[in-house]
């Protein structure tokens, strides 16, 4: 069998632009699909599909996956960015697609099996102050969530005009209000993003203080600060949120201040969560060889795809870390159920993140993976069990835009990591 093209598709059906990288062979109706999503970039990677992997791969077989990622991993020789590492999990992703649909087997079959029957995942709730927060809670308690992201106006606290958590999912549903925000300041030399990271910080315990008096210890709560705080105040707040019993605080600190994740792990037993913006094997492993984190939180993507991520859950396992797959809007259906297909067959998983999938999704992704009663679901059709209606796809182009949340600056201006 012989790969006859490589390419890319974007489309943006809930306003959020996603990448997806389609390989074609010579078998009549066989292809496969992968999920190549880098939201704030995705025409570079889309670039990087077509001018680069399509003419490298046709003629390859599309057997000899780990042989292909090898080869498209070191052919660019600079290596480990998030642009390549993207257009390589497209045509990842879409070599296992294949090999599931010849063997007629859903991908979590070809490594190993179930070790579960569904992967419980984490809602976003979200609020303009805490009484808003809570009852977003309750809504997806009703809807019978097991856990909970809680955030108090977005990342860092700065959107006032936060939508309903049960909103249908578009660029101005809650997960997506730091992105919905725009530049709050165009008065002064430093348009921005503008937040207030002590009034964030300090706003934070007091939220899990008023979730718990509420709700009680049974629901799973988590929270993200999204890299938005100076370290010494982030390991502050792990230390303040510990009588609240998080099932985990992500992105505590920025990738490349690896070292203080040794400080805050003498100081507090808050589960911590890292990994969504991590695209080099430095970056995560001495997190998990040195035990500094308890959840591996990569966008699978980023790190170049399932063939790494399998691994990269493997590696975890054996140093008691638990996979926690990034799954915001800015993940496509094949990606989410990537993360699913790793999750059923993962000893060690932890949790998965999901967002509202809305009916935009279902229409341009048949088979997206089914969300019901706190837990994701995979079909048990081969491959990773979802589609793409290439002319509903066409309907929602994407709209290349300034990325406005992440020129997040604090109130003196100073430009922080977003
Ligand atoms: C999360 C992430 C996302 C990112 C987004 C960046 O925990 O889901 O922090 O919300 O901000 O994916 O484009
Ligand atoms: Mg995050």
């Amino acid at each position: 069998m012989k790969i006859t093209r490589v390419r890319s598709i974007m489309t943006a059906p809930d306003g959020i632009t996603l990448v997806v990288v389609k390989v074609e062979t010579d078998q009549d109706g066989l292809y496969g699909l992968g999920c190549a999503t880098f939201t704030q970039r995705p025409t570079l990677v889309a670039k990087a599909v077509d001018d680069y992997l399509d003419p490298l791969l046709r003629g390859r077989d599309p057997a000899n996956i780990e042989d292909l990622w090898r080869m498209m991993y070191v052919n660019s020789y600079w290596r480990n960015g998030p642009v390549l590492n993207n257009a390589i999990s497209g045509v990842d992703m879409a070599l296992w697609d294949i090999k599931g649909k010849l063997a007629g087997m859903p991908v979590y079959q070809l490594i190993g099996g179930k070790c579960r029957e569904a992967a419980m995942v984490y809602r976003h709730a979200d609020g303009r102050d805490k009484e808003e927060v809570l009852e977003n809670v309750i809504k997806y308690q009703e809807q019978g969530a097991l856990a909970v992201r809680c955030q108090l106006g977005g990342y860092g606290g700065r959107v006032k005009d936060i939508r309903e958590a049960t909103a249908l999912p578009s660029k101005d549903a809650p997960q997506a209000t730091h992105r919905g925000g725009g530049l709050e300041r165009q008065d002064s030399a430093f348009p921005g993003a503008y937040y207030n990271p002590d009034a964030y910080a300090r706003s934070i315990p007091p939220l899990f203080e008023h979730v718990r008096a509420k709700l009680g210890f049974e629901l799973f709560l988590l929270h993200d600060i999204h890299e938005r705080l100076a370290p010494i105040d982030a390991i502050r707040m792990a230390k303040a949120l510990e009588p609240y019993r998080l099932f985990f605080l992500e992105d505590v600190f920025a990738p490349d201040q690896i070292e203080w994740f040794r400080r805050l792990r003498e100081q507090s037993a808050t589960p911590i969560a890292m990994g969504e913006l991590h695209t080099n094997p430095l970056e995560w492993k001495p997190l998990i060889a040195e035990q500094l984190i308890d959840f591996i939180r990569a966008h699978i993507s980023a790190m170049g795809g399932f063939t790494p991520a399998k691994k990269l859950a493997a590696l975890c396992e054996s140093f008691g870390v638990r996979t926690a797959w990034h799954g915001p809007g800015d993940v496509s259906p094949i990606g989410h159920a990537a993360n699913l297909h790793l999750d059923l067959a993962s000893p060690n998983f932890g949790i998965q993140e999901v967002i509202n999938f809305g009916e935009p999704l279902f229409e341009v992704f048949p088979g997206t993976p089914e969300l019901r009663g706190g837990y994701l679901w995979a079909n048990e059709l081969p491959g990773w069990g979802v589609d793409l209606d290439e002319a509903a796809a066409a309907k929602y182009p994407p709209v290349p835009k300034v990325v406005e949340w992440t020129q997040s600056r604090w109130p003196d201006g100073t430009l922080w990591t977003p």
